[in-house]
């Protein structure tokens, strides 16, 4: 946690010149490469960026929630694909350590995390199991022989990100084979240089390019018991639920991020552009669309701070994070899909950048539990409440 007003403004201010500086102008170019230069991942290590959520006994900053949302609205203003550098490791593939490891893996891995040694990547959808994350099929078996107690992994996680990266990955597995649904399932923190994985080629996306995602097999794969999260079977399926109430809350703090700088990007486009005598933001349509796009974006920017603070406060956050998962990520499709009615054709065209956050920006509506997955689970919890009362 950063205990003061003043160091947390400064490391926004580092951040916002690290997006101005460094990010901004090389967003062309990771576009045209599909990488992300290895100067920029060292310069988020030497800010810090991949410890934002690690706490500080671990190396890491410890920041709360809210001060993450408040860093990811700045980090964001650029293009997607950087901040997925860093989303999985502080996200994802982290919080089930932190939220329900042991101390001693918490003390084998963090560290290495917080530092940017290694990134994080968390495997649970597979080609069978995606919106329907409990049915999943890669099983770990425990097994016990001359090396001690271990687990045997096989299975096929699909859809990873940063796993062409990653140093470690957190994975939802199958120990119990005749419970098939959410009980039957555990997480294990796996080395990802464990001999019997291997890794598809890199998926060929929509957007988002410098970001990489894979296939990710694993073939016998043996993983310590002891690497089993929180040494309990069973709970692996709630780890995940607990993690992605997280990053459900992240992810919409992304799409703030984006939108402003989307929005920002159009309003620049409007002062300039002339058309019948004047600036076309003079145009009560135009305004009409910045309009809008303004208030439904100061609307997502509230209610994911609100979030991240009940979050802060030791609240379950599992309505609040899919609330603001679902509309922050259709608030910045609105704001992209305007961006680009407000640009007219130069939208349309990849030399003024708005058709590429158009792009990068269908991500969000899908990764971390669709939008439908965020209102079934909205609605459940609704139920659920309304039955207890
Ligand atoms: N926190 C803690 N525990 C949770 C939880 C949460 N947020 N959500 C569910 N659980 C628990 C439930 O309480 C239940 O426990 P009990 O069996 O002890 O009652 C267990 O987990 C199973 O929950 P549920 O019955 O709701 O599971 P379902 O199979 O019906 O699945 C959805 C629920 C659809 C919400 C879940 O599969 C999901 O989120 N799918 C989307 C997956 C996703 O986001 N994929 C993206 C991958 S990461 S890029």
């Amino acid at each position: 946690m950063i205990r003061d007003q003043e160091t947390l403004e400064a490391l926004l201010d580092s951040v916002r010149r690290f997006v101005r500086e460094r990010l901004v102008p090389a967003e062309n170019e990771v576009a045209e490469t599909d990488e992300i230069p290895e100067s920029i991942v060292q310069e988020m290590r030497d800010l810090g960026l991949f410890g934002m959520t690690i706490p500080e006994q671990f190396g890491g900053l410890e920041l709360t929630m809210e001060e993450e949302v408040r860093v990811l609205f700045e980090l964001c203003q650029t293009a997607p694909a950087f901040r997925s550098v860093i989303g999985t490791t502080v996200g994802i593939g982290s919080q089930g350590i932190l939220i329900d490891g042991t101390p001693e893996q918490q003390a084998a891995w963090l560290p290495k995390l917080a530092t940017g040694e290694i990134m994080a990547s968390f495997a649970l959808t597979e080609p069978e199991a995606g919106s329907d994350a409990a049915s999943l099929r890669t099983t770990a078996t425990r097994q016990s022989d001359g090396d001690g107690d271990h687990y045997v992994v096989n299975g096929n996680k699909r859809f990873i990100t940063n796993a062409p990266h990653a140093g470690m990955f957190t994975l939802m597995a199958r120990t119990d084979p005749a419970n098939k649904g959410a009980g039957g399932v555990s997480a294990f923190i796996v080395d990802a240089k464990s001999p019997g994985i291997s890794f598809g080629k890199n998926d060929v996306k929509m957007g988002q390019k410098g970001a990489h995602t894979c296939d990710v097999f694993f073939d016998n794969v043996r993983v310590p018991a002891a690497n089993l999260i929180g040494l309990k079977e069973g709970q692996g399926f709630k780890t995940a639920m607990k993690v992605l109430d997280k990053g459900r809350i992240h992810i919409a703090a992304v799409s703030v991020g984006v939108a402003q700088r989307i929005l920002r990007d159009a309003l620049n486009y409007a002062l300039e552009r002339k058309q019948f005598g004047q600036p076309i933001c003079e145009f009560q349509l135009v305004q009409a669309m910045l309009a809008d796009s303004q208030a439904e974006l100061y609307a997502a920017e509230c209610m994911v701070i609100d979030a991240a603070r009940r979050r802060d406060e030791g609240r379950n956050v599992s309505t609040e994070a899919s609330c603001c998962k679902m509309f922050a990520t259709e608030m910045v499709g609105r704001v992209a899909d305007r961006a680009v009615q407000i640009l007219g054709g130069s939208g349309y065209l990849a030399e003024f950048g708005i058709e590429r956050f158009y792009r990068d920006v269908r991500l969000f509506r899908l990764y971390e539990g669709t939008t439908q997955i965020q209102q079934v689970i909205i609605a459940r919890n609704m139920v659920r409440e309304a039955r207890a009362a």
